[in-house]
């Protein structure tokens, strides 16, 4: 007997990360789902409300609350697992799994943090405040996330493979050289 496939609507902010990690795996997978745009501010209360959740993405399957990306991936993988989207290796799922809170949990509220102050220092209101006492904003706070991903991003690049290396070339790489000169 074919089990029936739940149906499933995502209640997501289009641009936001978090939104975009769980379309790209639904995708991947070819689950069919619904889309649902949730309004930041005005749409809050509601979810909160109907979801017990305050930020989206928020995966229904049948109606019923998965959870947020993290829960919604987990039950995503665990219903359809193929294609794979973590390694079978407990160890390999283990280090993905490191590098998805890396992600998820640090580096993505970080780019926020800068991304607060700058809707902050264009005036876009109400959301910047809002956003700014959602996720505990200040001018230190943005300071010290955007060094953080600054020097995130200055070792991604010189650590990373440069141009050539792979196939067969010089593996010289003017940014590559810049930075690693710092
Ligand atoms: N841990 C959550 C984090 C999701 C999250 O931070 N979502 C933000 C994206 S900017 C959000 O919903 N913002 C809109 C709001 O707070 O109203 C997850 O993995 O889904």
């Amino acid at each position: 007997m074919v089990a029936r496939m739940a149906n499933l609507e995502l209640i997501e902010l289009y641009p936001s990360p978090w939104s975009e990690r769980l379309r790209w795996a639904l995708e991947w997978k070819r689950v069919p789902y619904t889309r649902r745009a949730y309004q930041p501010l005005a749409g809050e209360e509601e979810l909160r409300r109907t979801t017990g959740i305050s930020t989206v993405p928020v995966l229904l399957a049948d109606g019923e609350v998965v959870g947020d990306s993290d829960a919604a991936l987990e039950w995503l993988e665990a219903h359809h697992p193929s294609p794979a989207l973590v390694p079978e290796d407990p160890r390999l799922r283990a280090q993905a799994r490191a590098w998805e809170i890396a992600a998820t949990e640090t580096v993505a509220p970080a780019g926020r943090l800068v991304m607060i102050g700058r809707w902050k220092a264009r005036g876009m209101q109400p959301l910047a405040d809002h956003f700014a006492a959602k996720y505990g904003w200040s001018p230190a706070e943005q300071a010290r996330m955007g060094r953080l991903l600054g020097a995130l991003v200055a070792r991604v690049h010189a650590g990373g493979p440069h141009r050539g290396e792979h196939a067969g070339g010089t593996g010289r790489h003017p940014r590559g050289r810049a930075l690693r000169a710092r």
